[in-house]
This record gives structure tokens, sequence and C-alpha cells, in this order.
């Protein structure tokens, strides 16, 4: 058969090297074969969600911070302060934790979908206009988020004025300033030269930009056992591949937007400015317990016990 796998991104971008090397082994073992329909080939990421759960594509890559106002419980990849920053503890985070590799599957399945993978793609960096130090700074700054609930809490939280729109409007929202800024990890801003259109990259801490790969669940279930572990087997292989490459996208990014626009100025937040976020983070946990319920609270018990373990 042919299988459509919708993404949110480019070939060359970490959701385009998972898709491709996913294609590369079901094609590789299976007379299946895999066609990619990058970012807006299908419209925006909500509307290419409607069409996997209405089983139009077999697979999709949606992050949490789109896949949050349809389960609430995946905005737990959005509250601040709960993931580590150094990219081995994330692989490690990621790759082990019980949070992420246990507690998701049954709950993406209540909404149609087998959860496959999920992986992150960097650390959540903010741009801006002006430097900004403190929640204070941030008072009237129109910051872009996605369009999980969850996210205007997170910048309300720090201060700021938060506007939810989806990737397809942000250039656009950028150059007229109708926002002030935005986050994303750097492999992306760079990529799409969102670099170019503000003063000032900040290191909050705050995050990973975090992603996750499922499948039409009815699709799923009428495969043969031999093509769902065909599935799995891809899946797997595309996940340890990119948790590896994962690993170096942030010093990558970084340095590209250093090479290309040496003038913009990079602020890493010291640890005293960082514990001001983090005391305002709290609202934003207390604001995710209420969307997602107990299970909820389970799952960022859990996360901060995997992210203690990945610290280590
Ligand atoms: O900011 C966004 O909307 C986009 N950011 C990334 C890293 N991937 C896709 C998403 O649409």
């Amino acid at each position: 058969d042919n299988w459509r796998y919708a993404m949110e991104e480019g070939l060359t971008d970490p959701q385009g090297l998972y898709a491709t090397k996913f294609k590369e082994v079901i094609e590789a073992n299976s007379d299946h074969t895999v066609q990619i329909y990058p970012v807006g080939s299908l419209g925006e990421s909500a509307d290419a969600m409607e069409q996997a759960q209405a089983g139009l594509l077999q697979f999709i890559d949606q992050s949490p911070g789109f896949t949050g106002a349809l389960i609430p419980e995946a905005e737990a990849f959005l509250v601040p302060y709960i993931q580590p920053t150094d990219p081995q503890k994330v692989r490690t985070f990621f790759k082990e934790g019980v949070a992420v590799n246990k507690m998701f599957h049954e709950i993406y399945r209540e909404q149609g979908l087998e959860l496959l993978a999920i992986f992150p793609e960097g650390e959540q960096v903010v741009t801006t206009m002006k430097e900004f130090r403190a929640p204070e700074d941030l008072e009237g700054i129109k910051i872009r988020t996605m369009t999980s609930p969850l996210l205007l809490e997170t910048y309300k939280a720090f201060g700021a004025s938060p506007i939810a729109m989806s990737w397809g409007e942000l250039i656009g929202a950028l150059k007229t300033n109708m926002v002030d800024g935005q986050e994303n990890p750097t492999i992306w801003i760079e990529a799409y030269g969102l670099d170019n259109l503000t003063k000032v990259l900040t290191y909050t801490g705050h995050g990973q930009y975090t992603t996750a790969v499922m499948a039409n669940a009815d699709f799923y279930d009428g495969l043969s056992d031999e093509d769902k572990a065909l599935v799995q087997n891809a899946s797997q292989t595309a996940l340890d591949y990119i948790l590896d490459v994962a690993v170096t996208l942030d010093a990558t990014g970084l340095a590209k937007i250093r090479e290309t626009n040496p003038d913009y100025t990079i602020v890493r937040l010291t640890e005293e400015e960082r514990a001001v976020f983090k005391e305002r983070a709290k609202q934003v946990e207390a604001a995710y317990i209420e969307r997602a319920g107990d299970r909820g609270a389970a799952i960022l018990e859990q996360m901060k016990l995997d992210l203690a373990a990945a610290q280590k």
C-alpha cells in the first residue's frame, strides 16, 4: 500500500530527517511505500490532524505545541523548567524517561492515535526586538506561541502578552510587527530566517521543542502482525537516529546564526535571572493540572523524577 505521512517541517528539518528514515526502513523491508507531505502541503497543523484522525492520512508528526489543544495531557511538554537543557541529558530524558515512554500512549489512543515516537528538536529560545532579563522587561511585549492553550499561560506568567497563531502566520506577523517575538529552537530559527526578523535571542532554559509521531489507530489496528512489527521497527530505528542527531542541533543552530548574523545579540539568562522565571512557572504547572487533571498531575510528577534521573 501507499501510506501518507504528514509533518510540520521540511525534509531537511528534524521531523523530515525522522520521516525520511522511517520511510527508508518501511520501503526496504516491505512492498509498502510512504509518501511524505512536508509543512504547508496539507494546510496548517490542525488541518493535518483532522485528516489523520479521519484516516485520510496514515501517519502524522504533530508537536504538543499544537496537539495540546486536543490532548491537554500532551501540554506536559510545554510546562516550563521540567526538562534538562544539556543535550546529553535531554537525550536521556527522552530515551529513558518513564513519562515520555510509558504515560502518553493510552492518552493519544483516546483520540484515535497510535503514538509511535516522541523526540526533542533543541532548546526553546526566545527571539525579541529588545533584551529582557526579568518578567518586567516583557511587559506589553507580544510573543507569538503555537496554538496549545498552555503556552498562553506560560508567556502570561513570564510577563509578556502572548498571541497564539499557526506557523503559516508567524513570518508575516513578525514582518508587520503584529508580534515582537517568538520561541523556537536555534536550528529552526536559522533555517527559516527568524533571526533576521528580530534583534535578540535569549536562552531562558525553560524547555525543549518536542514533537510526536503517530499513526491513525484504526489503520494501525487493521495491519497484519507483520506490518505492525514493521511500523514499530521503522519508528524505533528513526527514533534512535533522530535522538543522536538531536544532541547536535543546538550547537549547529547557534553556530550558523553566529556565522550568518554576526551582529545578532545572544543572551543567556543567569541562574539568578532564571530563578525568577522558574518561580513564575509554578502557576503554569497549576494551569496544566487544571486542564489535564489527575492524569496530568501524575505525568508532571513522573517528569520531575525523570528530570532528576537524567541530571545525575
Ligand atoms: O513554530 C512553529 O510553529 C514550528 N516550529 C518548529 C520547530 N517546527 C514546526 C512548527 O510548526
